[in-house]
């Protein structure tokens, strides 16, 4: 594949309803997406990053800067015969991961084409199908949560993951577990505790969750194992969790027994297949996180999520939980017993809608091998 142009864009797009964190609440998302123009197919790329940088380092701006100066030209003009690639042309880079996934990512979408496979297979998947759960944010009331967990249940999901910091934990704990005792329930932190709060957090082991998700800070495993250890709940890394190497040490500290991959908290799809397979030669399930992403990361979310190793369900859930219209078609649609089929086609097996993305379009840029570049 010969990489002739990749065009940047930032589309803009409400959310259905609002999504909290202990981070802050997002009700409008800025979203990034590259296309590679390949002298075949055109591959296209979604950047997890967010608005701010308060998941991870990186945001849409990061993203965009990483992406024109120095990622996007390690490419142009150049040919590739695979997405597996595309790390070692980006290593000079250090960090910027959700754009090299953006980037790396469209061009095994592209790949995918190119060969006529699906993606997922490309991937090395084998699953048919993927269990789906559900993440909800924190809300404006406890009875407003409950009247969510009872509408996504309603729906076949088969995992609740309620968000949680101090002050809507244990109390919201309770009233879900008086209501639903049986239930897949797990809990995100996105490191809102710090370890002096010890003794509180022992308090969630009383309600049998799957997992808590990244209880402390968001760079650390070492304290993580410490906490493991005096906790019975299973603590699941996310944020902490950067490539296969902090994957191994984590493992071998003790730190998780659950491991959340995201495609671009990791830097694309030849990282995440590697941390799945060290969480597979250790016995750690993993399950595929989501970024409030657009149909596009979504298809990539399944694609990746029909790897072996990806036992317990994700957060990749269906296309409407987020968006009026998907930029795909179909929508990503979850079915009755909370599963999502793995599409049989050719790539990513959903088509992109061109014209909605380009009335969505706010700024757009397309760099061109030799041609200095000039925004729309
Ligand atoms: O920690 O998993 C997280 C969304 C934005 C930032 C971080 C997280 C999340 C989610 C949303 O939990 C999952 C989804 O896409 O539904
Ligand atoms: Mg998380």
């Amino acid at each position: 594949m010969k990489i002739e142009a990749i065009t940047l864009r930032e589309i803009r797009m409400p959310l259905v309803h609002f999504f909290e964190t202990s981070f802050g609440r997002t009700t409008e998302r800025r979203i990034l997406l590259l296309t590679v123009h390949t002298d075949g197919p055109e591959g296209w790329g979604e950047c997890v990053a967010g608005e701010d940088p308060f998941y991870s380092e990186e945001s849409v701006d990061t993203a965009w800067y990483a992406v024109e100066k120095y990622l996007a030209p390690a490419f142009l003009g150049k040919t590739i015969k695979r997405g597996t690639e595309a790390p070692a042309i980006m290593a000079r880079v250090r960090g910027h991961r959700m754009a090299k996934g953006a980037l790396e990512n469209a061009l095994w979408d592209a790949e995918a084409q190119t060969r006529q496979v699906p993606l997922w297979k490309l991937l090395g998947g084998s699953q048919s199908e993927i269990p789906c759960g559900v993440s909800i944010g924190i809300q404006n009331s406890h009875e407003q949560l409950l009247e969510k967990i009872e509408t996504e249940l309603s729906a076949g999901y088969r995992r609740i993951k309620v968000k949680c910091k101090p002050g809507w934990d244990v109390e919201v704990f309770g009233k879900i577990r008086d209501r639903w005792a049986e239930i897949l329930l797990s809990c995100d932190a996105n490191s809102a505790y710090t370890l002096a709060q010890t003794d509180h957090l022992k308090k969630f082991d009383r309600f049998n969750l799957l997992m808590i998700e990244q209880p402390l800070w968001h760079d650390d495993f070492y304290f993580h194992a410490q906490l493991q250890k005096k906790l019975k709940t299973s603590i699941c890394l996310d944020e902490a969790i950067h490539n296969a190497r902090d994957a191994q040490a984590a493992i071998e500290l003790g730190s998780c027994k659950i491991i959340n991959i995201k495609v671009g908290r990791v830097g694309g799809f030849s990282e995440a297949i590697a941390v799945h397979n060290v969480a597979q030669e250790n016995n750690i399930p993993v399950w595929c996180g989501g970024m409030l992403e657009t149909g596009i990361g979504r298809s990539h979310n399944i694609a990746l999520s029909s790897l072996k190793n990806f036992t317990l369900p994700g957060d990749v859930s269906a296309s409407k939980r987020y968006w009026k219209e998907d930029i795909i078609e179909p929508a990503v649609e979850v079915s009755s017993e909370g599963m999502i089929t793995v599409p049989q086609s050719v790539g990513r097996g959903f088509k992109i809608k061109t014209d909605l993305i380009e009335k969505l379009t706010v700024r757009k840029q397309t760099l061109q091998a030799g041609v200095s570049s000039a925004a729309d």
